[in-house]
C-alpha cells in the first residue's frame, strides 16, 4: 500500500505549496497507473519529513572521515579567507599560484584533435600498446636489456595508484609471498591499496626523525630480517612523504641485500623527472635492480612529471626472467584488468605516447619538467631562507636537503592544527608540506606561520 503524497496539511497555504502537492499528486498517480513492480520498486519518497527516511536499508552506516591528503583540499576549499594556502596535495602551481597545464601536453592535444582518423573506439584490456611500449622504455632505459629481450611486461593503468593495484592484485594471486614490506612512513594509500587487493602489509624503518634523514641501519637490519621472497615497496625517488632518498651506493647495498634473501622490489615511480629534474637520473634505482638480471615489478605515473593528474594515466610493468614467463603473465594481468574496469582510457596515454615518440616534444617536455624540479628547489632555498631571516628556533637545513615535491618539516600535528586555523595554512596532519603548492609570493606567509607554530605551540 503506498501512503498519499501530500505536504503535511497546514503547510499546504502557500502557492509553492499548492503546486508541489499537484505534483506529488501527479506523481503518485500517475506511478499507480504503471505496473505493479513498478509500483514496489521505485516509491517516491515524498518529503525528507517521510516514514521512509528512517526505514533505509543503509540507516546503520556511519560517517567516514575525509581521506588524510585529499580531504585537505576539501577542507581548504570551505575556507574563504583570502590568504588561504593549500600545501596538501602533491600537486604543482605555479608563481602565480595556479594548476599548470604543460605547453607540450597542450601541443599534443591539438595534435590529436586535428587528427580525425582518430576514433573514440575502446582500447585493448592492456592500453595502448605504443605507450606501454614507450613508457617501459621511459623507466628502465632505452638500451635495457630486459627490453630487447622482451622480458617486460607492461600494462597501461589508471595512474600510479591504478598500476599499483593492480601489480598487487596479480601477486596475491600468482605470487608465493603475500606479505609486503613498506617504508615508515610511506605515502598513506600504499596500506590501503596493498591490503584491500589481498597483501599483507609490515613496514620497514626508513626515516630517522632525529637526523630528519635515512635510518640506513634500520632499513637494512628490517630488511635482513624480512621472509625470504617478501615483496619490498621502494620508492623509486622523491621518497613520500619525506623528500629523503638513498644515495646511490645505499641502493646499491639494498640492492644486494633484496637479491641476496630473493625479496622481491616493487618500484613505485610516481616523481620521476621531479626529483633531480633529470628523467634518467631519478630512474637509477630501477635500473639498476633491472641491470642485474632480476625480476621486479614497477608502477609509473604521469601525474605529476607530465600535469596530467585528473587524467589517471600510468603503466605496471612486470620484469621477468624470460620472455615466455612475461607472455604468461601479461595474460594473467588481463585477467586481473579486465573484472576491474575492463580497459583503461584512451585521452591520456595518447597524449603520453605523442610526446614520448616525438623527440621535439619529447625535449620540450624534459625542458617544462626541469622548469618544475627547478621551481621547487628554488621554493626550499627561500624557505629556509625566510626562517634563518626570523630566527626561527631549530635546523631548516633539511629543506634544502630533502628532494622531490615535499618537505617533511617535522611540524607536529598540534602545530599543523594551529597553522591552519591561524594562517589558514593547509597540510596534512604528519607536518609534511607541497613546496610545488608555494611561490614567492606565499613563502613570508608560510615563514610567518612556521615561526609562530614553533614558538607558541609544542
Ligand atoms: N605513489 C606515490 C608515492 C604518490 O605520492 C602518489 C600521489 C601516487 C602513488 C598516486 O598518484 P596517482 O595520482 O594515482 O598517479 N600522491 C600525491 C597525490 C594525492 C594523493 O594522495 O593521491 C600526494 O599528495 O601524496
Amino acid at each position: 500500500m503506498r501512503p498519499e503524497l501530500t505536504l503535511p496539511t497546514g503547510h499546504a497555504s502557500s502557492p509553492t505549496d499548492r503546486r508541489l502537492n499537484a505534483l506529488l499528486r501527479h506523481l503518485s498517480s500517475s506511478s499507480s497507473s504503471s505496473s505493479s513492480a513498478m509500483d514496489t520498486n521505485n516509491s517516491i519518497s515524498p518529503s525528507p519529513t517521510s516514514a521512509f527516511q528512517h526505514d533505509s536499508v543503509f540507516s546503520h552506516v556511519v560517517q567516514a572521515p575525509e581521506d588524510p591528503i585529499l580531504g585537505v583540499t576539501v577542507a581548504y576549499n570551505k575556507d574563504p579567507s583570502p590568504v588561504k594556502l593549500n600545501l596538501g596535495v602533491g600537486a604543482y602551481r605555479t608563481e602565480e599560484g595556479k594548476p599548470l597545464v604543460l605547453n607540450v601536453v597542450r601541443k599534443a592535444e591539438q595534435q590529436l584533435v586535428n587528427d580525425r582518423a582518430r576514433v573514440k573506439e575502446y582500447l585493448p584490456i592492456i592500453g595502448l600498446a605504443e605507450f606501454n611500449k614507450l613508457s617501459a622504455k621511459l623507466i628502465f632505459g632505452a638500451d635495457s636489456p630486459a627490453i630487447q629481450e622482451n622480458r617486460v611486461t607492461t600494462v597501461q593503468c589508471l595512474s600510479g595508484t591504478g598500476s599499483l593495484r593492480v601489480g598487487a592484485e596479480f601477486l596475491a594471486k600468482h605470487y608465493h609471498q603475500r606479505t609486503i614490506y613498506v617504508p615508515l612512513p610511506t605515502w598513506g594509500n600504499h596500506p590501503k591499496v596493498f591490503t584491500l587487493a589481498g597483501l599483507s602489509v609490515k613496514t620497514y624503518r626508513y626515516y630517522d626523525p632525529a637526523t630528519r634523514g635515512l635510518n640506513f641501519q634500520g632499513l637494512l637490519e628490517d630488511l635482513g630480517s624480512a621472509p625470504a621472497g617478501a615483496i619490498v615497496l621502494l620508492h623509486a625517488c622523491a621518497h613520500n612523504p619525506t623528500g629523503v632518498d638513498p644515495t646511490l651506493q645505499q641502493w646499491e647495498q639494498i640492492r644486494q641485500l633484496m637479491r641476496s634473501k630473493k625479496l622481491l622490489p616493487f618500484f613505485d615511480s610516481a616523481y620521476q623527472g621531479f626529483a633531480s629534474g633529470s628523467l634518467d637520473a631519478d630512474a637509477q634505482s630501477v635500473r639498476m635492480f633491472v641491470a642485474d638480471g632480476g625480476e621486479c615489478l614497477a608502477a609509473q605515473s604521469y601525474a605529476k612529471n607530465m600535469g596530467l593528474y585528473g587524467e589517471r594515466v600510468g603503466a605496471l610493468s612486470i620484469v621477468c626472467k624470460t620472455a615466455d614467463v612475461a607472455g604468461k603473465v601479461e595474460s594473467q594481468l588481463k585477467l586481473v584488468i579486465r573484472p576491474m574496469y575492463s580497459n583503461p582510457p584512451i585521452h591520456g596515454a595518447s597524449i603520453v605516447a605523442a610526446i614520448l615518440r616525438d623527440r621535439n616534444l619529447y625535449s620540450e617536455w624534459t625542458i617544462e619538467l626541469k622548469a618544475m624540479a627547478d621551481r621547487i628547489i628554488s621554493m626550499r632555498h627561500q624557505l629556509c631562507d625566510a626562517l634563518r631571516a626570523r630566527g626561527t628556533p631549530g635546523d631548516w637545513s633539511h629543506i634544502i636537503k630533502q628532494i622531490g615535491m615535499f618537505t617533511f618539516t617535522g611540524l607536529n600535528s598540534k602545530q599543523v592544527t594551529f597553522m591552519t586555523k591561524e594562517y589558514h595554512i593547509y597540510m596534512t596532519s604528519d607536518g609534511r608540506i607541497s613546496m610545488a603548492g608555494l611561490s614567492s609570493k606565499t613563502v613570508p606567509h608560510l615563514a610567518d606561520a612556521i615561526h609562530a607554530a614553533v614558538t607558541r605551540v609544542v
